[in-house]
């Protein structure tokens, strides 16, 4: 059982599917430890998921189980992201759904990168 009380981790959810290829994506960024990829659905001007090329469930189970160069190299890729879409200025959001009272619908590790307006103190 992951640490976020999620169900073990799904290979066949969607983000798993879109790592090893199977299905299509906008991307942003790739290397080692991570995938970035523009959200379907997005809820900003840039709404951009990243994601590690590890089976994590969520945050809780990353933090918690993931190796320590993963844990690195995946946020650098986050931070990389930021950078190169010119984000740091004039800001921009990350975000981790973690389990079923944040409404988490994919169960692989993602966070969300939100930016291109003020975003205000707080998403729904
Ligand atoms: P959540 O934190 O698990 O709720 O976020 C899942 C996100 O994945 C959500 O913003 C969806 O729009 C997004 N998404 C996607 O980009 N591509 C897909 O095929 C599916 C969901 I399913």
């Amino acid at each position: 059982m992951p640490v976020s009380g999620l169900p073990p981790y799904d290979p066949q959810n969607i983000f798993a599917r879109i790592l090893r290829g199977e299905l299509p994506c906008k991307r942003v960024h790739e290397d080692e430890f991570a995938l970035a990829f523009h959200d379907i659905a997005p809820q900003a001007p840039l709404h951009v998921l990243v994601i590690p090329k590890g089976a994590y469930v969520s945050a809780a189970d990353f933090h918690a189980t993931a190796p320590e160069a993963e844990i690195a190299g995946f946020w650098r890729a986050v931070a990389k992201v930021a950078k190169d879409l010119k984000l740091e200025e004039p800001g921009y959001r990350l975000l981790a759904n973690v389990g079923h009272d944040a409404g988490q619908e994919v169960p692989h590790f993602h966070v969300h990168l939100f930016a291109g307006k003020p975003l205000g103190r707080m998403l729904g």
